[in-house]
């Protein structure tokens, strides 16, 4: 078809749904701009894009919030002592996987950072307390110390978006992917989604180009198969994937007792939880709806279920969602083959744009919605899912602001704070000032330890900490 058929085609069609403004500035395009305008169009699903207009963009309540639901049962971080025996059946199982290759490590890296001010992907951001190692680097460090620590490959999954992926890919290639074998790791992009106004017209970003953003952390799982990295994980052998975020340096990466009591639950995606610190703590709640494992957002909790307690004083819906799963690579593969789709959640933002005229339009107000999915609504999809508690000083420490709550500086308070406890654990002393806060900085590399208990192991290695000390430990 040429050209000139393909841009009549796309006007009729467009004309059916109501967008053809898409095409207003043809005329004024040269040959290639007018052959990607073309391409984005003809990636539009118009029938469905019709459908989450009236169902979401349009919609001022566009998801169902259950009205039944009770708690999730989960695996307390400690096990009560008739649970012992289960805990160490499954560390090992846990271990085992590990060291058949059936385990891959998986991080979602496609956001855009905004709230942490940092012009370039999060991965790249430092937060160490005293190298001062990148995210990327940490986690690449972390996978290397798993991987020899069980003398298995444990291949590196990365998913970008069309925001950052260029970058990323140089970020890799410039620090020779930070020590890892190249051939175990494969990186990918997500997809997209069209951006609207509020009266469902699809935003134009340029005028050869629609406005477009990632499709949210959901969209991993589709992304996961049409990139081949699922096909390339079956290659591998790979059964388990561990599925993290960017953002959160304190991840265990590979957690052995998560694999394993996922693993001998026969589940197919499982989570990790938190006691939330208060009642309307903004993280997904844990609960049973039809019996299957569904977050419901802190926004869709009613206060009032919210605020239960139970006679022993703790929160009936107690646990939060932090964002680390493990995922069977079967799960994700039977989801793709079935045709699945995630609820979309809509987002009322401001949108650059141009305007009918071609005005590039920097908009002060939200002027339009932009659609996501996210990946913990795959778990209801799941007919078994294991929720497995954490502890937050062990394992969250997210940087997710420029200052404050959940900022670079509270991130390396808490992961110094990891590394105190950890040597406490193995007798050394920590210098405290006068009030019990900290009176050193201490990193540990992953490749002195990636779990406290390694760090008993090596207590012979450890330093002496003075007061004032900064000290990293290798
Ligand atoms: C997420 C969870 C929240 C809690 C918290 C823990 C949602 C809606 N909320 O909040 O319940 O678990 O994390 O830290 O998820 N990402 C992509 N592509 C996208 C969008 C996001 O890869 O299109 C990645 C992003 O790079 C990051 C992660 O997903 O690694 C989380 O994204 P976020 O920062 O938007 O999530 P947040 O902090 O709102």
């Amino acid at each position: 078809m040429d050209l000139r058929t393909k841009y009549e085609a796309a006007k009729t069609t467009l004309g059916t749904h109501n967008q053809q403004h898409l095409l207003n500035f043809w005329q004024r395009l040269d040959e290639n701009q007018q052959k990607s305008l073309i391409e984005q169009i003809n990636d539009l699903d118009l029938e469905k894009i019709d459908r989450w207009i009236k169902d979401v963009v349009k919609n001022p309540e566009p998801l169902e919030v259950p009205t039944e639901f009770d708690p999730a049962p989960y695996y307390p971080a400690l096990p009560m002592p008739d649970m012992e025996q289960k805990y160490a059946l499954a560390l090992e199982k846990g271990r085992n996987l590990i060291r058949e290759g059936k385990v891959a490590a998986f991080v979602v890296a496609g956001g855009q950072g905004t709230r942490l001010g940092f012009d370039g992907p999060k991965g790249d951001f430092p937060v160490t307390a005293v190298k001062n190692k990148t995210l990327f680097r940490l986690f690449a460090e972390s996978i290397i110390a798993v991987s020899q620590k069980y003398n298995a490959a444990i291949p590196w999954y990365i998913m970008t978006s069309p925001l950052n992926h260029l970058d990323t890919v140089e970020i890799f290639k410039k620090n020779h992917y930070f020590g890892l074998n190249p051939a175990d790791f494969f990186i990918f992009q997500q997809g997209t989604l069209p951006n609207f106004a509020f009266d469902g017209e699809i935003l134009m970003a340029d005028k050869d180009t629609i406005a477009q953003s990632p499709d949210g952390h959901g969209g991993s799982l589709r992304a996961l198969y049409r990139s081949g990295a699922v096909e390339d994980m079956k290659k591998r052998g790979i059964e388990y994937i561990s599925y993290f975020q960017i953002d959160n340096p304190l991840v265990k990466v590979i957690d052995p007792l998560f694999i394993g009591l996922h693993a001998i639950n026969n589940a197919q995606m499982s989570s990790k939880a938190l006691k939330k610190n208060s009642p309307t703590e903004k993280v997904g709640n844990f609960c049973l709806v039809n019996d299957r494992v569904t977050v419901i957002e802190y926004s869709d909790l009613p206060d009032e279920q919210a605020n239960r307690i139970n006679p022993d004083g703790s929160l009936v819906f107690e646990l939060g969602s932090i964002a680390i799963h493990i995922i069977n690579t079967d799960f994700v593969e039977s989801l793709n083959k079935e045709g699945f789709s995630l609820p979309l959640h809509k987002a009322i933002k401001k949108i650059a744009h141009i305007d009918y005229e071609g005005n590039q339009v920097e908009p002060k107000e939200p002027n339009g919605v932009k659609l996501e999915t996210f990946v913990f609504d795959a778990l209801p999809l799941a007919e078994k899912s294991v929720i497995f508690e954490t502890l937050r000083e062990e394992e969250f420490a997210p940087v997710k602001n420029a200052t404050g709550v959940d900022s670079a500086e509270s991130s390396r308070q808490l992961q110094i704070a990891r590394a105190a406890a950890w040597l406490e654990l193995a007798g050394v002393k920590i210098p405290r000032k006068a009030d019990g806060s900290l009176d050193c900085v201490i990193e540990i590399a992953p490749s002195f330890a990636v779990e406290k208990e390694e760090i008993v192991k090596n207590k012979n290695r450890l330093p002496k900490i003075n007061p004032g000390d900064k000290v990293y430990i290798d």
